[in-house]
């Protein structure tokens, strides 16, 4: 939730009124805190990401879903983001992509109340259509910040006006961006809109009809894998256990039953609240339940009505297809420090609490866990290779997916610091670091996933009624020629112009391991 600097930002602000060194002085002493009350004793074991459940795909292989996040235009007034379909194209071919987390805006989607903008529709699924021609999953992310553009001066996404009711607060905004969070009117504007006023409950409703429209009209597109309902929640007036529990998850359920009334089987994307979670506390937010595994028990109940026996445990799990996701911001770096001396053991401490608390969360909520936004660094700041290596590595070890935020390039003078691809497609130095090796699709549940200096290896034991091959993209900055194999299973076949090694599983084996090193 920090953001990035005021280099990147399109939007006017007043001179800063914290400085950097106050603000890492600050942050230092939270993780301080942070670090001494909660941080578990020990670093956390290879085996944590274990018990997680997987997002899967039609053929029930596990989805490694790792890409970017759409934005800078995207938060604009057009809603819509700067790519061109060669972008796309360069994403897939350059970094491997097989996910993007799609920003839209409410603002676009509904500009007066009850009313849709089908043509704004349209242009979003000509964007989607880019995706999908390249084999990349679409999520479509729900964005905001700051509430929307009418709450504080421009200085945010998301909302429309006449969802905006600020009862003429004042509104200042700040730098960083975050804290404009805290001014009057945006936080007013929050409180309507859950209701924690009590006068407005025609918002959250307009709000879930909204997601209804959308996912009708995506419900159908092959490309869209699920929605991720709000970027980053924010009370408003309530935080933490006043909000994520008692107003953030029945919102929530309220909008994934909506969205199962015309689409009963894309995945639905939930974010915790971002203030500290993004940085590494623990969420409160409860378990959000599925409609279709209901559905799915229903039929099971009549079907054992007329055989005997049970099984209802079964069925009842596999089938729900809630996310949890979760953003990593590791607090140190996005705003302006370096990965080096104590920040790096403080942003290292950051690492380790989020790691705990988010597994933790998607154990306890029945959910995959998937990084809807990782917070790249500033390259032109000391340690910023490692910092890239290190998250990297983290999502390697849970054998999670990440969106890295963000495929951004226009913001002046930083296209060569935080953008993976610049505008021609080419990568950056921090394209670089994460093009890198990632099993896109596992024919069963990834044990290990592990990338050495031109080596990797992926483990994974088989899973009931699972079909395909396992399929890992291979970077041609790290295996520039045809990989060397070494295999458990028989089958697999190079594809040079995708760069995917695909390999089936051998029948009858439950446990598979591949190697693969550079020719
Ligand atoms: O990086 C973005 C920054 O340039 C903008 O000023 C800011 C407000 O629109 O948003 C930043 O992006 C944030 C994203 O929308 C939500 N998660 C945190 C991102 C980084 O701060």
């Amino acid at each position: 939730m920090f953001g990035r600097s005021l280099a990147q930002r399109s939007l006017t602000v007043p001179r800063p009124v914290v400085t950097t060194a106050a603000r890492r002085l600050a942050l230092a002493a939270l993780l301080v805190a942070a670090c001494t009350t909660v941080l578990p004793t020990g670093t956390a074991s290879a085996d944590q990401g274990d018990g997680l459940r997987q997002i899967t795909d039609g053929q029930g292989r596990t989805l490694v879903l790792r890409g970017l996040n759409t934005s800078s235009d995207a938060k604009g007034a057009s809603g819509l983001p700067w790519i061109e379909r060669r972008n796309v194209v360069a994403e897939r071919q350059n970094l491997g992509s097989n996910v993007v987390r799609y920003v839209l805006q409410w603002k676009n989607i509904e500009p007066s109340p009850g009313r849709y903008d089908e043509r704004h529709l349209d242009e979003i699924a000509r964007r989607v259509a880019w995706y999908r021609q390249q084999g990349i999953h679409v999520v479509l992310d729900m964005h905001q910040d700051i509430y929307g553009p009418y709450a504080c001066k421009g200085a945010g996404d998301g909302a429309p006006a006449w969802a905006t009711i600020t009862d003429g607060l004042p509104c200042t905004p700040q730098d960083p961006w975050v804290l404009t969070y805290l001014q009057p009117a945006v936080l007013r504007a929050y409180d309507h809109f859950w209701n924690n006023t009590g006068k407005h409950p025609e918002l959250m409703q307009r709000y879930v009809a909204m997601w209804k429209h959308v996912a009708a009209r995506f419900a159908k597109d092959p490309a869209v894998l699920g929605y991720d309902l709000m970027n980053e929640p924010f009370g408003g007036s309530k935080q933490f256990g006043s909000f994520e529990g008692p107003v953030l998850t029945p919102f929530y359920q309220r909008i994934t039953n909506a969205i199962r009334q015309v689409d009963r089987e894309k995945w639905v994307f939930v974010e915790p609240q971002a203030l500290g979670v993004n940085e590494g506390f623990g969420t409160s937010l409860g378990q959000v339940r599925d409609p279709r595994v209901r559905a799915a028990a229903a039929k099971l109940l009549q079907q054992n009505a007329q055989r005997s026996g049970t099984g209802l445990t079964r069925l009842s799990d596999p089938s729900s297809r809630i996310v949890l996701a979760a953003h990593f911001y590791p607090g140190g770096v996005d705003i302006g420090g370096g990965y080096t001396g104590v920040m790096k053991a403080l942003v290292q401490g950051e690492f380790v609490l989020w790691r705990q608390n988010m597994t933790a969360a998607a154990k306890r909520l029945n959910a995959p866990l998937w990084v809807g936004e990782i917070g790249g660094m500033d390259f032109s700041q000391p340690g910023a290779a490692d910092f890239t290596r290190d998250w990297l590595s983290m999502a390697d070890d849970l054998r999670v997916g990440w969106a890295y935020w963000s495929n951004d390039p226009s913001a002046k003078g930083s296209s060569e610091t935080y953008a993976p691809l610049d505008r021609e497609g080419t990568l950056t130095q921090v394209g670089k670091v994460m093009a890198r090796p990632f099993p896109r699709a596992v024919a069963g549940v990834p044990t290990k996933i592990s990338a050495g200096s031109g080596t990797f290896t992926v483990t994974w034991r088989s899973s009931r009624g699972v079909s395909g091959p396992t399929e890992i993209w291979l970077p041609a900055t790290v295996f520039p020629g045809t990989p060397k194999v070494k295999a458990t299973d028989r089958t697999h076949r190079w594809d040079p112009a995708n760069r995917i090694l695909s390999v089936w599983n051998d029948q009858g084996r439950t446990t598979h391991s591949i190697t693969i090193t550079r020719s």
